[in-house]
């Protein structure tokens, strides 16, 4: 066992690509720990993300971020910001792609974002599992031609698989120094931002077209009582309109939003929680700055 003292391969490692690729599902997995929510849409993740990784001879912290993506709305446009930003003052960037996605638009995205950057960069194609190895073989080359990455690696981060080669390209490349964090803190998140980002998941996982994208969550209040947490949280819309599409026939929509990020929250917290729900209009929020900065943006 080493100490905070002992100089291990210790870096910050920033995780970028196009939207839905497995950005998120990654920090998760190699982190053993949901901290970033998932969904199958395109978008989900909106704040820089810090997941802090500990082996017994390294320390990786992860930043996951939002999507890069052609951003119009101020919302999208903070979103790609935040993305861009975590290139800076990090040791090496990850870019990953989406294996059943992967040609030609999305390298000459890549090729965009990453042209302005001295530092080492390592490709990961993901979500190898929906693919067979004939397929792979193909892209990996096309890669390789186009853009001198430092390591390419097939991977899945669902299935926990390529993990191991992942940190092998990486390892060597990460500075020998004294760990950033202590071992016991695994990201610089609160509890009460992935509880109001669990509410959210809830929410792209069970509606559709804007509302996901309409959507912001605000934790009112967060208190422990005895063998408890009381969590009061309001859904933020952006037109009366999807009121009635949230809260659903006889407010079933809502109580499934609620019951699911319930279960979820308990786990994350394990404890036992009551979770009160409501919903409110901001009109045109994402649109708006004030508001944007409302939410932390
Ligand atoms: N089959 C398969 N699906 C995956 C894999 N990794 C992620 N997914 C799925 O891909 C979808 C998107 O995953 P996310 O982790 O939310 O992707 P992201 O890159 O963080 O997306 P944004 O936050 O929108 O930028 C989800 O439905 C995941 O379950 C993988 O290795 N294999
Ligand atoms: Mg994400």
């Amino acid at each position: 066992m080493n100490t905070l003292h002992d100089e291990i391969r210790t870096g910050v490692v920033a995780l970028v690509g196009p939207p839905n690729v497995g950005k998120s599902t990654l920090l998760n997995t190699l982190l053993g720990q949901k901290i970033s929510i998932v969904s199958p849409k395109a978008q989900t993740t909106r704040n820089r993300i810090m997941g802090i990784v500990n082996g017994d001879n390294y320390q990786i912290v992860l930043l996951d971020t939002p999507g890069i993506h052609q951003a119009d709305s101020p919302l999208n446009k903070e979103m790609v910001k935040i993305a861009l930003d975590s290139l800076h003052d990090v040791d090496i960037i990850i870019f990953m792609i989406d294996v059943t996605y992967p040609l030609p638009d999305k390298l000459t995205n890549a090729r965009e974002v990453l042209k302005n950057t001295d530092k080492p960069i390592i490709l990961l194609i993901n979500k190898i599992d929906k693919v067979d190895k004939e397929t792979l073989f193909p892209i990996l080359e096309t890669y390789d031609a186009l853009f001198p990455f430092q390591a390419m690696v097939p991977i899945s981060a669902l299935k926990a698989n390529g993990c191991d080669r992942l940190l092998e390209e990486l390892l060597p490349l990460l500075p020998v120094r004294p760990r950033l964090y202590p071992e016991d803190i695994p990201t610089d998140v609160t509890e009460r931002f992935i509880v109001g980002e669990l509410i959210r998941e809830k929410i792209f996982h069970l509606t559709h077209q804007e509302i996901p994208y309409s959507t912001a969550v605000v934790i009112d209040s967060f208190r422990e009582e005895k063998e408890r947490v009381m969590i009061h949280a309001t859904i933020q819309l952006e037109r009366s309109s999807q009121k009635g599409i949230i809260i659903g026939k006889q407010g079933k929509m809502l109580a499934r939003i609620g019951r699911e990020a319930r279960k979820d929250i308990e786990e994350l917290l394990d404890t036992r929680v009551v979770l009160k729900l409501w919903v409110k209009v901001v009109k045109d929020w994402s649109r708006n700055m004030r508001s944007l900065h409302e939410l932390g943006f």
